[in-house]
């Protein structure tokens, strides 16, 4: 791996550079590359944002966020992964990746324990949000922190931490915070827009989807299925689940919450939340990743027995 430095000194040599961000975008993505780009924009290195798909609307209150692209509209001289924890997580953008990455300088600034760190540069800190690892490469690139810059990093503080409340929290995820709200970052209207603002529909689905949610491996595995329609019936995208999974992770006997979105017919989206179950190893097990406390993979199959699987497999890593 490289250090922050190693990769500040790559970066502040570059004439051009385009910043991925990794499919369904949440705050942390998205806030690491608003902040990323803008600080190197600064220091005079041309730069573009870009997302396999339009970002959602409930991030438009992010200054430049409109301006985020589906493809590229120049040839860069590198490629800038942020909180991408492996290839598939870039979606339809692989391909471009996949084909720049033999003649391009590409970098991998990440906090997920399981990258693989494929870049040529690579800087992974397992912290509660990548973001915080932005904030130091922007000190180290010799940057100050604007309130544009902290407004998009305390977007990802706040929603890759729930709300400062995951084991990993720590004084470093506060000092940065408070760095933020030093340069005018406000954390109300950040947690209310990214976090907690939701459309009736949405609240329909939560309600919907909780009051039917199943319990396993008596009461301590509690899956909540979000079935192929559901989302359409409501007139909602695939990023409405968000959050979904956390819900049941406060049930006193759940130790491992699991939401399954299915995606198609048949092709199920799996989330894992966990407050001390290793559920990255969990997810590893079906070809997954993510955290140790919050990971995700996709499952096949008829939804009882993705259930019977899913709760056989969980079984091995609670303690009976
Ligand atoms: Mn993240």
């Amino acid at each position: 791996m490289n250090s922050i430095e190693e990769i500040a000194k790559v970066l502040k040599s570059l004439k051009s550079a385009v910043i991925f961000t990794h499919m369904r975008p949440d705050g942390d993505t998205l806030g690491s590359a608003l902040a990323l780009g803008r600080a190197l924009s600064m220091a005079g290195v041309r730069t573009e944002i870009l997302n396999e798909a339009p970002i959602p609307e409930r991030f438009s209150f992010l200054k430049g966020v409109e301006k985020i692209r589906t493809s590229p509209s120049f040839e860069a001289e590198a490629f800038i992964l942020v909180d991408v924890s492996a290839e598939n997580r870039l979606g339809l953008l692989q391909e471009l990746f996949r084909r720049g990455m033999r003649k391009k300088i590409t970098v991998n600034v990440d906090h997920h324990t399981s990258n693989s760190r494929f870049c040529r540069y690579n800087y992974v800190e397992e912290c509660s949000s990548n973001c915080q690892n932005i904030y130091k490469l922007i000190l180290a690139l010799g940057g100050k922190i604007d309130t544009e810059m902290a407004e998009a990093l305390l977007t990802g503080l706040i929603t890759d931490s729930g709300s400062f409340s995951h084991g990993d929290v720590g004084r470093e995820t506060f000092l940065t915070a408070a760095a933020c709200t030093e340069a005018g970052a406000d954390v109300g209207k950040i947690s209310f827009e990214a976090f907690k603002k939701k459309s009736k529909a949405r609240a329909d689905l939560y309600a919907e989807t909780i009051s039917k949610l199943r319990y396993f491996l008596d009461g301590r595995l509690a899956v909540a299925i979000v079935r192929d329609g559901v989302l359409q019936k409501y007139g909602l995208g695939q990023d409405a689940t968000e959050g979904i999974v956390d819900f049941a992770l406060e049930i006193d006997t759940v130790v491992v919450s699991v939401c399954i979105m299915e995606v198609k017919r048949g092709q199920y989206k799996v989330s894992f939340r966990s407050r001390d179950i290793n559920v990255n190893e969990i997810a590893r097990v079906f070809g997954g990743g993510g955290h140790i406390l919050a990971s995700g993979c996709m499952l096949f199959g008829e939804e009882e027995e993705v259930l019977d699987r899913l709760s056989f497999t969980v079984s091995q890593y609670i303690e009976t």
